[in-house]
């Protein structure tokens, strides 16, 4: 059958993880870029049931079940998004941020930095800040990527810049932050060295940091 983004996005929104892998290995084997299945099937199925969620017209369960299908889709496309570069570009400390339990969006910027040639120590979701400052001293990462989709979480990525202040480890990071509320300004206003908008970004922006 022939790409069509709105299926995968319909079987992303269904909570068909069956369908969403069978239409992912589809789009592949008829050569669709897995950037492209990504950013045109599967991340909009996920974004237009959270505007349903959002109209009251689905509900939670509906929107874990959509999540658990985008993550199996996002699995299948994992070896495609590889650009092959094996060689170690920095090390990444990444993590939502404390409060804030959602990974989706963090965990396929994990995958692209990791295609993208970056050894990433993921640290889940919810995330105290005395844990960065804890993996910060244990992996001496080049950066701190720091997700957030709540507007009343983003405030917490201030107070893991000011936990790696008081440990004396502020100047041997560079911070990354990115999540749907965050904005260019947001980032020069807490004064941080990166911002990304969206997991292709990240890489750049990840790229960019480590040579400055
Ligand atoms: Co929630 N949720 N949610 N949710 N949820 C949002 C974010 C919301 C916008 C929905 C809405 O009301 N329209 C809204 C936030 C409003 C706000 O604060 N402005 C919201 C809310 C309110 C809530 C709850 C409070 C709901 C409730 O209980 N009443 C609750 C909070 C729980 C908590 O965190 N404490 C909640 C819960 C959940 C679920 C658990 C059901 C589930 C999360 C499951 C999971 O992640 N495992 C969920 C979901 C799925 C969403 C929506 C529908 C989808 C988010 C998503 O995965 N997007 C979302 C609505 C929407 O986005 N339309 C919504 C797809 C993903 C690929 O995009 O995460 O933006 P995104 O990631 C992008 C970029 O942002 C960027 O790259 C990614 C890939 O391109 N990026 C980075 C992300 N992190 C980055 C880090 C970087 C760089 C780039 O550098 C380090």
């Amino acid at each position: 059958m022939a790409w069509n983004r709105r299926d995968i996005s319909d079987a992303v929104q269904n909570g068909d993880d069956q369908q969403t892998v069978k239409l992912v290995k589809e789009a592949i084997d008829e050569g669709i870029p897995a950037t492209t299945v990504l950013d045109e099937g599967l991340v909009p199925g996920i974004q237009q049931l959270g505007a349903l969620f959002q109209d009251g017209e689905v509900f939670l369960p509906e929107v874990l079940i959509a999540c658990r299908a985008m993550d199996r889709g996002v699995e299948e496309l994992k070896p495609y998004l590889s650009v092959g570069d094996t060689h170690k570009k920095g090390k990444v400390v990444l993590g939502t941020v404390e409060g804030d339990l959602h990974d989706i969006g963090k965990n396929i910027v994990r995958i692209m930095l990791e295609c993208g040639g970056f050894e990433v120590i993921d640290l889940g979701v919810d995330v105290p800040a005395s844990h960065f400052v804890d993996a910060v001293k244990q992996h001496s990462p080049d950066i701190v990527g720091l997700s957030a989709l709540l507007t009343i979480t983003m405030i917490n990525m201030r107070e893991v810049l000011d936990a790696l202040e008081k440990s004396g480890l502020r100047d041997r990071v560079k911070v990354m932050i990115g999540g749907a509320p965050i904005t260019r300004e947001y980032a020069d206003q807490i004064g941080v060295e990166g911002f990304a908008e969206d997991c292709a970004a990240a890489v750049d922006e990840a790229t960019r940091l480590v040579a400055a």
